[in-house]
């Protein structure tokens, strides 16, 4: 392997001639940018090998993370710096005229997931890799991944994310991994054999594609496994080729197919039990490859369950112990049991799955007979441990109103259940989940989230890591609690003023970038307030434009009233069938035109919304950003995790007392974080009492009055039709998420913002010191948490 840039300059030109008969000169820059990437690719191969010998050979327990999404983004440039190549190959390239820039341009985002989870996923790699410890995700190799986002005439427009359009140089396919899942059919009593028999089933082949997670500043490299799914050598006999075909290509084609006919919840299901049962038997091979049995199964392998996508791994695992393995019931859920944890990462009702018994039975028929003896052993249990209590135990079912609860199965088959936040894991033990925390004392437990400080600060802002460096060393790469150090500098007027000059040359790379998408200048001296995520009700997007709406409204009318310069910058994609979300799209579009475009006002607002948000926009996004908009109703975020990116970038946080911003609240104090809204527990008690009302709000404060009106008296479209949905959200359904009820706290919160902003100094005091207390939300002291109190992994040293 390359060790100079001489010896980078012949690999990469060897590799051009001998891939493509021409000399790099002669070869297309999309040529040379494959080249590049397998290059890469290869260099981490050693690496990678060496990692796999060296846990087998030292009998090393492994984690295996289970999720339906990986959201990791580009590699090419992240595996270089990790593998300390990026500047041998950077001055290479230079020497043949190419800029390494224009073929990172090039790597499409691996389009394997949608949001927070799936991020929260791929930054968990990150550092688990990168802390040397033994893991193994696995999930599904999408062809499409999410939609990729077009606006137009202001409403969002989905088009295919055909992100393998260039093939993917990462990934090695392992046919010798290969095995084939089984769907429909019936379960028959073999006498014989005294065992049950899956027959008359419908086999899918399930191939594999590694691609390597090269940790930073370690030789190990460890590995996310993507399963796609191709037609088996047994062909089903009852069925036409093509037809069976289309079938098989549908399970790999898109991320969360829709799932609003039973077609789509079948696939659903089908994409589940697909990558579990593919990847539960790529890990049973494995553990038999270096043990002679699988009693030592849970001593060796730990599960995580990302959400409740993956919980099929529990009834899969009893069907291997048990009918492949002739093991009983009860040493299976032994095991099971000692294996499996299960992280939730959202309390919304909709989103806690649950599939029809007939369409499991169907489709997994020996799976839905497993699930029926852990649902009848359970109900034993609750009746045991309540005294017979009807209620408790039509709460915590496994089974019930035609239904598999997955989330319930989830708990019952894992030996740790965990929230992503202090408060979302106290609402899932005292409120949502109360009656199985009750059951199981002590197996439900908290893992703050945390984001990858390499990739999120070190990687996406190099200016401000570059005075970091200067200022404080850079042991906090590897130590990010040391970022801390950053506290004595807070006062220090020359480094408020550097990084006052770092966020400046940050927000100019966004204000150029919005000036090449959006077509729009903005000012680099105004304040970039910034809301970037999913769209979606609860995280109150809307809230956000409404008061954007207010400040028009009220320089329109009073000629004194005018605010320091902002330009408030969005993001969101809305699921495709999620109307409302797509409406407060068409609404900040619409709000942007309009204020965008009004000479008495445009000096002072500006509104951009930024198409196609994910992890690549992401990185120009978070270093640029003033202030970090976490305005959820209480309760419902479960963490977040952009939140932290913000912060780890030096913006302040706007934000209501929710997921994780509890406790940036606790670390920073009120003098750095701007909290406003009502509390948890104060909208439980307004739902509880039933009093909220929120046409008082309405008629009772005019400025609240005067922006709703506004959506419905055509002074943002010309059609007052257009924004009815969303005036029917708040009036007619009674603003379910509680934005009027918010509203004058949030626009007290925005003129203190205002205010603040104003004294350089000061601002940038708040700034310096949210990066000083951002250690804690690095992914690494989260990994570090699981590995002590659920996954009990060890470095692995080769
Ligand atoms: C089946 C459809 C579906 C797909 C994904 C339902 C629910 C989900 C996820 C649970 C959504 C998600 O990404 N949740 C986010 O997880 C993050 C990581 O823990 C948290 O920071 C966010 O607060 C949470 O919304």
């Amino acid at each position: 392997m390359f060790k100079t840039k001489e010896e980078f300059k012949y690999e990469f030109s060897k590799r051009i001639i001998e891939s493509y008969g021409r000399t790099v000169e002669e070869s297309h820059i999309t040529e040379k940018f494959m080249v590049l990437e397998t290059m890469v690719r290869d260099y981490a191969s050693v690496n990678w090998a060496m990692t796999k010998m060296a846990i087998q050979q030292k009998s090393k327990k492994q984690l295996h993370y289970f999720s339906m999404e990986f959201l990791i983004g580009r590699l090419l440039v992240n595996n270089m710096m990790n593998l300390g190549i990026y500047d041998i190959a950077k001055e290479g390239l230079a020497d043949f005229g190419i800029n390494i820039h224009e073929l990172e341009e090039l790597e499409a985002d691996a389009g394997l997931g949608n949001g927070g989870l799936g991020r929260l996923a791929a930054c968990f790699m990150d550092s688990l890799a990168s802390l040397s410890y033994p893991a193994f995700g696995h999930t599904i190799r999408y062809d499409y991944g999410f939609f990729k986002q077009k606006i137009e005439d202001g409403y969002q427009v989905e088009v295919p994310d055909q992100w393998l359009h260039l093939g993917y140089q990462w990934e090695v396919r392992k046919p010798k991994h290969s095995c084939d899942v089984k769907f429909w059919g019936k379960v028959i009593w073999d006498d014989n054999e005294q065992k049950w028999k899956h027959v008359d089933a419908e086999a899918v082949r399930a191939v594999p594609y590694d691609v390597p997670v090269v940790g930073n500043d370690t030789i190990i490299t460890n590995t996310l496994r993507l399963w796609k799914a191709e037609p088996s050598e047994n062909i089903p006999s009852n069925k036409d080729f093509q037809q069976y075909a289309n079938e098989v290509n549908q399970i790999c084609q898109t991320l969360y197919p829709d799932d609003s006919t039973l077609a789509g919840r079948i696939l659903r299901l089908k994409q589940q039990y697909f990558f579990v049962a593919a990847g539960l038997n790529s890990i049973i091979r494995a553990h038999l490859r270096v043990y002679p049995d699988l009693t030592n199964f849970a001593d060796k392998n730990v599960i995580q369950l990302n959400d409740t996508h993956p919980v099929l791994v529990i009834p899969e695992l009893m069907r291997i112990f048990m009918d492949e393995y002739d093991m009983g019931w009860d040493e299976s859920w032994e095991i099971v049991k000692h294996t499996c944890a299960y992280t939730n990462h959202t309390i919304l009702a909709e989103a806690l799955e649950k599939w029809p018994i007939d369409v499991m039975r169907d489709l997994l028929p020996r799976i839905y007979q497993i699930i029926e003896e852990i649902d009848r052993r359970f109900v034993g249990f609750v009746k045991m441990k309540t005294d017979g209590d009807e209620e408790i135990l039509r709460k915590v079912r496994i089974l019930k109103d035609g239904q598999v609860h997955m989330a319930n199965l989830a708990i019952a088959g894992s030996f740790s259940v965990n929230g992503v936040a202090a408060l979302h894991t106290e609402i899932l033990k005292t409120r949502e989940m109360k009656e199985f925390n009750d059951l199981f004392p002590g197996k439900f437990n908290n893992k703050t989230n945390g984001v990858t400080h390499r990739r999120w600060l070190a990687y996406s802002n190099p200016e401000l890591t570059a005075l970091l460096h200067e200022t404080i060393g850079d042991d906090w790469i590897k130590e990010p609690d040391l970022l801390s150090n950053l506290n004595k500098y807070v006062n220090d007027s020359i480094v408020q003023a550097k990084f006052y000059n770092v966020k400046q040359q940050r927000k100019q790379v966004l204000a150029d970038y919005i000036k090449e998408h959006n077509g729009v200048e903005v000012d680099v001296n105004s304040i970039f307030d910034i809301q970037v995520k999913r769209l979606h009700a609860y995280k109150r997007q809307l809230l956000n434009i409404m008061h954007v709406i207010y400040l028009y409204q009220e320089m329109k009318a009073n000629p004194d009233f005018r605010i320091y310069p902002h330009t408030f910058i969005f993001g969101a994609k809305a699921a495709p069938s999620y109307y409302f979300a797509k409406k407060v799209i068409k609404l900040i579009n619409s709000v942007a035109d309009v204020v965008n475009n009004d000479r008495d006002t445009n000096a002072y607002l500006k509104v951009v919304f930024l198409e196609n948000y994910g992890v690549t926009l992401a990185e120009k996004i978070m270093p640029a950003a003033d202030v970090s908009e976490q305005i959820s109703t209480a309760g419902k975020e479960a963490s977040g995790t952009g939140n932290m990116k913000f912060m780890m970038n030096g913006a302040v946080t706007l934000g209501t007392m929710d997921g994780a911003n509890v406790e940036m609240y606790e670390r920073l104090g009120d003098d750095n974080i701007v909290i406003f809204g009502l509390k948890d527990h104060e909208v439980e008690d307004l739902k509880r009492s039933n009093t909220y009302s929120a046409w008082n709000y309405y008629n009772n404060d005019p400025k609240i009055k005067k922006v709703v009106d506004s959506l419905t008296d055509g002074t943002f479209h010309q059609s007052r039709e257009e924004f009815k949905l969303i005036f029917d959200e708040l009036m007619s359904k009674n603003d379910e998420y509680f934005l009027l009820a918010d509203f004058e706290s949030y626009r007290e919160a925005q003129a203190k913002i205002n205010e603040l902003y104003q004294d350089r100094q000061k601002w940038s005091a708040m700034c310096l010191k949210n990066i000083a207390e951002s250690g804690y939300f690095s992914s690494d002291r989260t990994i570090e948490e699981y590995v002590n109190d659920i996954w009990h992994l060890e470095k692995v040293k080769h």
